[in-house]
């Protein structure tokens, strides 16, 4: 919770009659939250990737043991599609990046996308 402080304006307190007279600060009490926009980043199946390929990318930017990314790997391959992880608007936009430059860089087809929960 953030205390903040909020100018009002006094019944007494007229137009032209400035200085520090009729001012007070009152504190905002309720605890004011905001949910972050999240979005997910997905891996897609293509033909060519080889599965190492992939589960060392889920080990190296997504933070999953050997094992989770072997799931997740073996999940986009059979269905199509899979979740990496939730994030918010611009680590995932990284996340995409990252995964983007090095697929591309080992010459790999494989493609990351985001899409918002
Ligand atoms: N289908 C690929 C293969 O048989 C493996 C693969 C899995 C590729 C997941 C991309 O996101 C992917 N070599």
């Amino acid at each position: 919770m953030i205390a903040e402080p909020i100018r009002m304006q006094n019944n007494n307190e007229r137009n032209g009659d400035n200085g520090n007279r009729g001012t007070s600060v009152i504190t905002r009490t309720k605890p004011k939250t905001k949910k972050p926009n999240l979005y997910r980043v997905l891996l897609l199946n293509d033909d060519y990737t080889p599965m190492d390929f992939v589960i060392h990318i889920l080990e190296r930017f997504f933070q999953k043991d050997l094992e989770s990314a072997t799931r997740i790997m073996l999940h986009v391959h059979n269905h199509g599609v899979g979740e990496c992880g939730i994030y918010t608007y611009e680590v995932a936009e990284t996340k995409v990046s990252q995964v983007m430059d090095f697929a591309r860089e080992h010459q790999h087809p494989l493609q990351c996308v985001m899409e918002k929960k």
